[in-house]
């Protein structure tokens, strides 16, 4: 009984929250307290559509598809890299009031605008505007589907109120979170001012299952039976929402209060065109005027004028130089990590070893921007430190309230889970394998890089103490545990020393494990996992958190001599030499059970009695290690060998920087004419599969978080007197102008912004668009560090 009942104490705490305050409060979202925010592009998985920042939102969207094309999978929704378009994303975006996208599709382009306006008590008002203009080389003049819609989310309703000729002109509705709403559909024409051009419209009124589901049902129900007939134009039969036919979704449970109310409105016509879509509140009264036609433009105007103005002072990039081709380029990367910012609400499912099976987490908001729209648009806890390097500077409200969202996520044991899958959304784009979150598992705490930096706001009074104390106050007792954690659970077997867990198990699969928590995946550490190992790179990353724990305790006025004292013995080089410096590398490394003979080789296997196949072999690539591993040094040069150049830990006398810089500068190792290679071109695993399925990932490739930490430490070692100040300032310039002209260069050529760079080419590659800490290319060229 004793042994059963402590297991499930134990088994809770891992879904147990801190009991610490909330950071936000409880209606801090809230269209009381934060009108502003409420609505917002928070769905950065969708081309285009718009919620509120609450728990149930009621949701608007945008599908498309462009009619006599080739209809296969032609339907566009959700951020897919396979509808292959040829560029899409935020080309200005203030984070709160208006944005303007341009998605290029394969023919033609919609610029989708958006303006709100406040009053009331529930956020306001808001217009859109999409304009669609075919391409110059287009065959004929495209005729394009708009599919409008709104969704409840198992809260409210939703009434269509279709005109003659099934035409929605407006849709109203009601929820506990916006009270009473009119959505108003405005007719296409080809211009501000001109009259209506011609147009079919359909609609679909039904019940959802689920937010995931909506791609589904709008699939599901189209018809080919529609006849578009313009004037002078041929008849052509096109495909058009109809009727859905409410099949029993699997999983549904089939309570039809969990069913939400769905509606579509579809507009067909040719382009060019321009329509607008009029949100408003039944809680705002004395509207001036509609915020349409004209009254949006001149709004949006003003919102552009103002977005450039701040945008200017914020960066200077005009002041420095820069064309207007590069300044749009970089105002599109921070507009797009803007309008990339997610309000995710549900549990995530982790586990710890005392449970049997993953069990949810308590349901929680997460308002985080996200690093890729399409592949993994969802919150990561070391991107969002990188994130916030950048948002800062342009708006110190937003990174604390997404710190807040973050901190307020942590359990009892001062863990916060590593990736944020919240939502039926969120989880219907990851494989089940990848969606528990283990306890044991940390990731980068880069939030203490970005914390720096509102410190050196508050000092340097761009940001007033009386917002910025009372939030760190109470951030404070969070940030201790979450500090605590770290530097318990994740220390090494030797005094001082750190070590990251939750590597790979299975050693005979891989040609190096992997160390998915360290953030670098399949940097190559020690070829044999275990406890004798220690991690240069999460040495660093807790000298830098004691340090800045530190200084938030100084400012707080709380007691900070444990942290400085961690941070004192942390950042003394020769403890730092005597734990990570490797004499044969000439470089810091880390430390474990290793051998560098591996290799993957082909061996045929008989698939077990029983699977499919079973009597015939099948070859596989398994790991094969020709020589015993041994406690060394792993003397793998790359990334993890810089970092304490990279965040600033060595003493600008220090020798070990000559070494480092000349690894730097060295073409035959990191240096390529486009930034820093994440592995030596010398290395044995340099560009190497880690299993047939697997490609290379922090093998080689460039990889611009890490780039810019690299400039930044140049600029500092640059500009502080110590033997290598010159060496590091040249180095800066030539790092500098090769990181931004080759993602500039890049994104001219294909249309995105990239997860990585080629190390040989240049080229942008993985998942696209990435406007996650690639965008800290804007730091770059600003040269805010
Ligand atoms: C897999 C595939 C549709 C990998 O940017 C997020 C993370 C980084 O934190 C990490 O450092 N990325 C980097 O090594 C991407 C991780 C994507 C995992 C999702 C599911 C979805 O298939």
């Amino acid at each position: 009984f004793y042994a059963l009942y402590m297991r499930s104490s134990l088994a809770r705490r891992v879904v147990t929250l801190h009991p610490s305050p909330r950071v936000l409060d409880a209606n801090s979202s809230s269209p009381a307290v934060s009108p502003e925010r409420y609505w917002g592009s928070y769905r950065p998985q969708v081309y285009f559509g718009m919620k509120t920042r609450s728990p149930r939102s009621v949701v608007t969207g945008l599908m498309w598809m462009h009619q006599f094309a080739e209809m296969d999978g032609n339907l566009r929704h959700t951020c897919e890299q396979g509808d292959h378009l040829l560029g899409y994303g935020w080309l200005m975006h203030d984070g709160v009031s208006f944005g303007v996208q341009e998605i290029h599709d394969r023919d033609f382009t919609l610029t989708t605008e958006f303006v709100k306006r406040m009053g009331g008590d529930h956020g306001g008002d808001w217009t859109w505007r999409i304009t669609a203009k075919q391409h110059g080389t287009a065959l004929s003049t495209p005729v394009v589907s708009l599919m409008f819609y709104a969704s409840t989310d198992g809260q409210g309703s939703l009434q269509a109120h279709v005109e003659e000729k099934n035409r929605v002109s407006s849709v109203t509705g009601t929820s506990e979170e916006l009270g009473n709403f009119k959505i108003t559909f405005g007719k296409p024409t080809a211009g501000e001012g001109a009259s209506a051009k011609y147009a079919r419209y359909n609609f679909l009124q039904t019940r959802s299952p689920g937010l995931d589901k909506l791609t589904d049902i709008v699939k599901n129900s189209l018809n080919h039976k529609f006849i578009f007939s313009p004037p002078k134009g041929e008849k052509r039969s096109y495909f058009a929402v109809d009727t859905y036919k409410v099949t029993n979704h699997q999983n549904q449970q089939n309570d039809p209060k969990m069913e939400s109310d769905f509606v579509v409105h579809q507009v067909t016509v040719q382009t060019p065109f321009q329509i607008e879509v009029l949100f408003e509140s039944g809680s705002f009264r004395e509207r001036p005027n509609q915020l349409v036609g004209s009254v949006l433009t001149d709004e949006l105007e003003k919102r552009k004028v103002a977005f450039d103005e701040k945008f200017e002072a914020t960066f200077g990039l005009q002041a420095k130089g820069f064309t207007s081709s590069h300044i749009k380029f970089a105002k599109a990367a921070l507009s797009n990590m803007l309008g990339g910012m997610g309000y995710f609400f549900g549990p995530s499912v982790v586990q710890s070893v005392y449970n049997e099976h993953p069990v949810l987490y308590p349901e929680g908001p997460l308002f985080t921007a996200v690093p890729s729209r399409s592949f993994f648009p969802r919150g990561f806890l070391w991107d969002e430190g990188f994130h916030q390097l950048l948002l800062s500077k342009w708006d110190t409200q937003l990174t604390q309230e997404v710190f807040a969202h973050w901190l307020d996520l942590i359990n009892i044991e001062g863990w916060i889970p590593r990736e944020q899958i919240l939502d039926d959304e969120a989880r219907s784009k990851v494989p089940s394998e990848f969606i528990v979150q283990h306890n044991e598992n940390a990731n980068p705490p880069t939030l203490f890089l970005a914390l720096q930096e509102l410190l050196e706001q508050l000092d340097a009074e761009l940001v007033s103490s009386q917002t910025m104390l009372p939030f760190l106050r109470k951030l404070y007792p969070r940030l201790q545990v979450w500090f605590e954690w770290f530097n318990t659970t994740q220390v090494g077997p030797v005094p001082n020393s750190y070590r990251w867990r939750g590597r790979d198990k299975d050693t005979n699969l891989f040609l190096n494990p992997k160390t998915l928590t360290s953030g670098l995946d399949d940097y190559p550490r020690a070829s044999h996992p275990s406890a004798d190992e220690r991690h240069v790179d999460l040495y660093c990353w807790m000298t830098l958190a004691s340090g800045v724990m530190a200084n938030v305790a100084r400012i707080l006025g709380e007691p900070h001599q444990v942290y400085e004292n961690t941070h004192r013995s942390l950042s003394n080089n020769d403890l730092l030499n005597e734990l990570h410096w490797s004499e044969n590398l000439h470089a810091f490394s880390d430390y474990g059970n290793h051998t560098q003979a591996v290799s993957l080789q082909q061996e045929k296997v008989f698939v077990p009695p029983g699977q499919p196949r079973h009597q015939f072999p099948v070859a596989r690539l398994v790991r094969s290690v020709r020589r015993a591993p041994k406690l060394q040094y792993v003397n793998a040069l790359g990334y993890v060998s810089l970092f304490p150049f990279l965040l600033h830990i060595l003493t600008p006398d220090s020798p070990k920087i000559e070494h480092i810089l000349q690894a730097i500068k060295d073409p035959e190792r990191l240096w390529t004419p486009y930034g820093l290679r994440s592995l030596s071109r010398a290395d044995p695993l340099y560009m190497k599969r880690n299993t047939e399925h697997d490609a290379p990932y922090w093998r080689g490739p460039i990889w611009i978080n890490i780039n810019y930490l690299a400039v930044r430490a140049l600029h500092h070692y640059g500009s502080i007197e110590g033997p290598y100040k010159e060496k590091a300032a040249t180095l800066y310039q030539e790092l500098r102008t090769n990181l931004m002209n080759n993602v500039y260069k890049q994104y001219l050529e294909t249309g995105y912004i990239w997860e990585q760079y080629n190390d040989s080419t240049g080229r942008g590659q993985g998942s696209h668009p990435f406007t996650g800490w690639s965008a800290l290319t804007v730091l770059i060229m600003a040269e805010k560090y």
